[in-house]
């Protein structure tokens, strides 16, 4: 059982707090999710997918679960109002921050990673945040909350200059925020990523040298991740979301990132497994994977 709340599974793959260098953040949050419920299930499915998960990383050639990951007990944030989440995640994220180790915040609904980022730009200083995500979410209020899934990518251009990747779907606010004074450095639509070959780099170009990654799993291709809260049309298949994550490791310096969103379905685990490798691969790109200067 204890096997089953840990991530990567295998006794082999955990190692204590105060020796790993990864920290696995498990936010079970769903508290102002609007369509499909379940979101608060992600992390448990993706650990216990993460199981069968093989720990060596067929593409690197390396078994990354040496740099030591720690999976912490699910943070308590059942019933709780989202700012009082934000917060919650704020100071556990500060903590690994400062004592020099690599948070991964695994969700629950994307409203966790608003504290996250604060952290990573407390602690970590001149960052930038690469949001990847169907969705803009840049309403500046929904359903009485400014701190609604609908409403993170405005609270995290509050905190630092943000990268938009792979949307498909914008409110009309959102829209006319775009075009008033903002703090996104760029959008890089999906439909840029089928129209323009330039838009990795110019994803990467618009990105300060410390970056913190926020990954809504809708931003995949439905067809592959079924399994979210608030599904859209399109999206990034497998290997063109690894390109991009992998660029920006060789050429940046990465300081946390979170995926978000799982909203498990029953009888279909390869979402969940999908979200395991990815977390798993992202890591191995971040400690295995930087361009030799
Ligand atoms: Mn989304």
């Amino acid at each position: 059982m204890v096997n089953s709340v840990r991530y990567g599974g295998a006794d082999i793959s955990y190692v204590d707090y105060d020796k790993a260098r990864v920290i696995i953040v498990p936010v079970p949050y769903e508290g102002t999710v609007t369509y499909k419920k379940g979101t608060k299930n992600g992390p448990c499915a993706i650990f216990e997918a993460s199981r069968y998960m093989e720990l060596f990383d067929e593409e690197l050639g390396v078994e990354t679960f040496k740099v030591g990951i720690h999976t912490m007990s699910p943070l308590d944030v059942d019933g709780l109002s989202p700012e009082a989440v934000i917060k919650t995640v704020y100071n556990v994220q500060r903590n690994i921050l400062s004592a020099g180790k690599f948070p991964v915040l695994i969700g629950g609904e994307h409203t966790a990673s608003i504290g996250a980022v604060k952290a990573a730009k407390d602690i970590a200083g001149d960052i930038s945040v690469l949001h990847m995500d169907a969705h803009h979410d840049l309403r500046d209020e929904y359903e009485g909350s400014k701190n609604s899934h609908a409403c993170v990518g405005r609270r995290m251009q509050e905190i630092a200059p943000l990268v938009q990747l792979g949307m498909r779907s914008i409110s009309r606010e959102g829209k006319e925020f775009l075009s008033s004074q903002n703090n996104i450095a760029r959008i890089v639509s999906a439909y840029d990523i089928l129209n323009d070959t330039l838009w990795d780099r110019k994803a990467l170009e618009s990105l300060k040298d410390k970056v913190y990654i926020s990954i809504d799993l809708d931003v995949l291709d439905i067809s592959i991740m079924p399994a979210v809260g608030t599904p859209e049309p399109g999206g990034l298949g497998w290997y063109l979301i690894l390109d991009i994550l992998k660029l920006v490791a060789q050429n940046k310096e990465i300081v946390g990132f979170d995926v978000v969103e799982l909203s498990p379905l029953s009888g279909n685990i390869t979402p969940d497994f999908l979200a395991s490798k990815l977390i798993y691969r992202l890591l191995s790109y971040v400690f295995f994977g930087k361009k030799k200067k």
